[in-house]
């Protein structure tokens, strides 16, 4: 499809079952996203890249926890477990991902002090340049998938949206972390946003 991109979030070991930060099911999306991939010319692969002792881990903060939120200087973090350290097998892209044709592979979380779950726009406002990476192409519609729904994804997508993409999450190929009702709350604010609620069998005919 001309004028559209894929954008195919965070499929990492990570993110997989027995991964540092494992989304449930989180396996059950790879073959659809290759299936997905072969439908569009411009695929973008994503990875959350971190060096190590990264804010967004819980253990660069002496006496808490993993999912508990605190408070930095760009707002509410949660914390994770340490994950996709920069090099490591946890933050390679998932072996079963078949994306030879993908044009552009985005690393994203690599400022030490920033989190940043949007392919777009890191969480203190910093844009990673993908939206004038997608426009000097003459992209116009952006279609998401990946890990997680309701943070990586969900951020993509409104960022997308905002930055004036026609926007699409394709939601059998994703799946939540699901903490605290984010995922509910994820695809409300989608919605607000004019984010179309898509399935594969819509995009694949
Ligand atoms: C993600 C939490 C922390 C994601 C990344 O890919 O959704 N979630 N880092
Ligand atoms: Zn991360």
């Amino acid at each position: 499809m001309p004028h559209t991109a894929l954008l195919l979030i965070d499929l990492q070991p990570d993110f997989l079952p027995g991964g540092a930060l494992a989304v449930p099911n989180g396996n059950e999306v790879i073959p659809l996203a290759n299936r997905l991939a072969r439908a569009f010319s411009t695929v973008i692969l994503t990875q959350d890249w971190h060096p190590p002792g990264h804010r967004s881990f819980a253990s660069a903060h002496p006496g808490r926890a993993p999912f508990e939120t605190i408070r930095l200087p760009y707002g509410d973090q949660t914390l994770w477990p340490d994950h996709c350290r920069q090099g490591t097998p946890g933050a390679a892209l998932a072996p079963g991902l078949d994306v030879p044709h993908a044009t552009l592979i985005l690393r994203k979380g690599c400022n030490p002090e920033v989190d940043s779950y949007s392919a777009f726009t890191e969480a203190d406002g910093t844009t990673t340049g993908l939206a004038a990476w997608l426009r000097a192409r003459a992209i116009t519609n952006v279609i998401l998938a990946g890990l997680a729904t309701d943070y990586c994804v969900a951020w993509s997508a409104l960022d997308a949206r905002r930055a004036g993409f026609t926007t699409s999450v394709v939601e059998d190929a994703c799946r939540a972390i699901d903490l605290n009702n984010s995922l509910a709350e994820a695809w409300a604010k989608m919605a607000d946003a004019g984010i179309i609620r898509a399935a594969s069998k819509d995009v694949l005919f």
